[in-house]
């Protein structure tokens, strides 16, 4: 059993700028805490990140077949500044089907007013922000749990 990863504009940069926000943690670190907390949950890890808004699109469509066809469990989904302005994701998600855990690093609602709209939100399972990077880990941790229903 598969689970997507998925990891949006800018987060790349991780670890590098901005630590009161996101903390000193790469992404490189994010994945080794996905990978450890998925392994023992039987499910194989597909890491992605993309600064581009069809790239994203194109793994939320592949997954959404893997997930159709029972291979998959889902994806844990930061979709970065995207989140705030994209109703391509949004019908993305809802046109797939793919069940998405929206996890955002930071708590997008103590900051500007502009963080606190998702288009993702009102089609995802559920939303996690603001616990750091241990997000995640509680992300692959409900998508295991809801696929084991
Ligand atoms: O808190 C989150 O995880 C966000 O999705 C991160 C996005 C932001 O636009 C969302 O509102 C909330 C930004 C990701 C960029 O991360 C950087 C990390 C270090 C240096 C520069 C950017």
């Amino acid at each position: 059993m598969k689970i997507l990863i998925l990891n949006g504009p800018n987060l790349n940069l991780l670890g590098t700028r901005e630590p009161e926000q996101y903390g000193h943690t790469s992404l490189a670190d994010v994945e080794a805490l996905c990978r450890t907390t998925a392994a023992p949950l039987g499910l194989e890890v597909d890491f992605v990140q993309s600064n581009h808004e069809g790239e994203l699109i194109d793994h939320i469509h592949a997954y959404g077949l893997l997930c159709q066809q029972g291979n998959a469990v889902g994806a844990v989904f930061n979709p970065g500044a995207f989140t705030h302005t994209s109703v391509a994701l949004h019908d993305a998600i809802k046109g797939t089907g793919l069940p998405v855990v929206e996890t955002h690093i930071s708590n997008v609602f103590a900051r500007e007013a502009f963080r606190h709209h998702s288009y993702v939100s009102p089609v995802a399972v559920g939303v996690i922000a603001g616990l750091g990077i241990q997000g995640y880990a509680l992300a692959i941790q409900a998508l295991s749990h809801r696929a084991s229903r």
